[in-house]
């Protein structure tokens, strides 16, 4: 939706695995979206803009390849006669997002690294075949680097060994299947642009809080999926539901463990900034998608804070760590490059807190504490 705002011919391809998950796993979100044809129409009627939705597995390499079929998709809305029906930019979110998903047993495990790893896969050999000029986006995660005892640098890192210099990508040690398949992606892709001259930016995210975009000012059904539960929540998104209908905030372990966050708002802009500054080909970029960092504790603080001024009875708990990860650590990255590149973060602050408890606190109904918690151990 942002970018058609902007101008851009979109064209989403989902195969609804997240949603589909969720109601396997009994882990409904906070509230229902509607499918992305029923929004798409919705967009139309409201900016006439056209979003082209394709309904497909990625994960098959035939329905990857069928979208760069100059024929496959209808492309006669465009005035612009040299058109060919193929892309300038692919941005590649298609992929099993959760660490406690990956590690439910070994037939969760499998899913992730099939879809994922096969997903970006047959990304890179269509971009290879069909369109090797097109710049494709890739969403990481800060995962990837681990929490290592050294400052992250912002995907490279210069070594010195034995009197000679090299750069290679930052050291990689992910503390779930699901992030180490991103590693597993990064290789692939920096593979492709090595070998084929592929142009990639990759974007390592952290987690993610928020549901207010400005799409969402135009029409409150183009809300993104917002999900609370222990399985597809993540931690700032959950602490505020837990304290909107009195459950513990699930401090898992000591609470020391820091990462890099960042407002929903801000994820659209960094897409974007990456989108319009593309690499040349043959280079992979590296951007650290996050604004500030904070450890679990401290993000109880806050919640913990805002919620009781709200009137909510906010306590926090901390429960044995079903993870198993780094509980105090040293955590310094680099997370320059967007904010260089014109992005403007958007911070925690006790205001966007009041603002997000706003939001949840109109779906209080909704929320079943039951799929809080339910200790998938790593
Ligand atoms: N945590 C708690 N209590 C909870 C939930 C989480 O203490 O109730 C802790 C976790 O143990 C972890 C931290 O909070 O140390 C963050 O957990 P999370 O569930 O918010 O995030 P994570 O599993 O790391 O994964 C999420 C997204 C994933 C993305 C990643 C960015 O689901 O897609 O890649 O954030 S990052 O963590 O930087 O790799």
């Amino acid at each position: 939706m942002r970018f058609s705002r902007l101008g851009y011919e979109v064209t989403a391809v989902d195969n609804y695995f997240r949603r589909d998950a969720c109601r396997e796993l009994d882990a409904e979100m906070l509230y229902p979206v509607l499918s992305l044809e029923e929004r798409a129409r919705i967009w139309h009627e409201k900016t006439g803009k056209e979003i082209k939705v394709v309904i497909g597995d990625l994960s098959d390499p035939e329905v990857m390849r069928s979208l760069f079929q100059p024929d496959a998709i209808d492309y006669k809305w465009c005035v612009d006669e040299s058109y060919t029906g193929l892309p300038d930019v692919i941005i590649h979110y298609a992929e099993q997002p959760s660490a406690p998903y990956s590690l439910m047993d070994y037939k969760h495990a499998d899913i992730t690294l099939s879809n994922n790893l096969r997903v970006t896969n047959n990304l890179l050999f269509a971009v290879r075949d069909f369109c090797r000029g097109v710049h494709i986006v890739k969403l990481g995660t800060m995962g990837e680097y681990g929490t290592p005892n050294i400052d992250i640098e912002e995907g490279w890192i210069e070594i010195e060994h034995k009197g000679r210099r090299d750069t290679f990508l930052y050291p990689r040690q992910a503390s779930s299947i699901y992030h180490t398949s991103k590693i597993m992606d990064t290789d692939l892709m920096w593979f492709g642009v090595r070998m084929w001259g592929l142009r990639v930016t990759d974007l390592m995210q952290g987690p993610v809080y928020g549901l207010e975009t400005e799409e969402i000012r135009i029409d409150p059904r183009f809300k993104t999926i917002f999900n609370y539960d222990e399985i597809f929540g993540t931690l700032i998104n959950r602490f505020i539901t837990q304290a909107v209908v009195g459950h513990p905030l699930t401090v898992y372990g000591a609470g020391g463990q820091t990462r890099g966050y960042l407002d929903i708002r801000d994820t659209l802009q960094c897409v974007l900034a990456a989108v319009e500054n593309p690499p040349e080909p043959g280079e992979l970029t590296i951007y650290n998608q996050i604004m500030e960092t904070f450890s679990v504790n401290e993000i109880a603080e806050i919640v913990h804070r805002v919620g009781c001024q709200r009137g909510h009875p906010v306590s926090i708990q901390q429960l044995e760590n079903p993870r198993c990860e780094a509980e105090s650590h040293y955590y310094n990255p680099t997370y320059q490059g967007l904010v260089e590149l014109g992005v403007k973060p958007h911070y925690l602050t006790d205001e966007s807190v009041h603002s997000l408890f706003e939001l949840v606190e109109g779906y209080r109904d909704n929320i079943r504490e039951e799929i809080i918690f339910r200790g998938i151990k790593w």
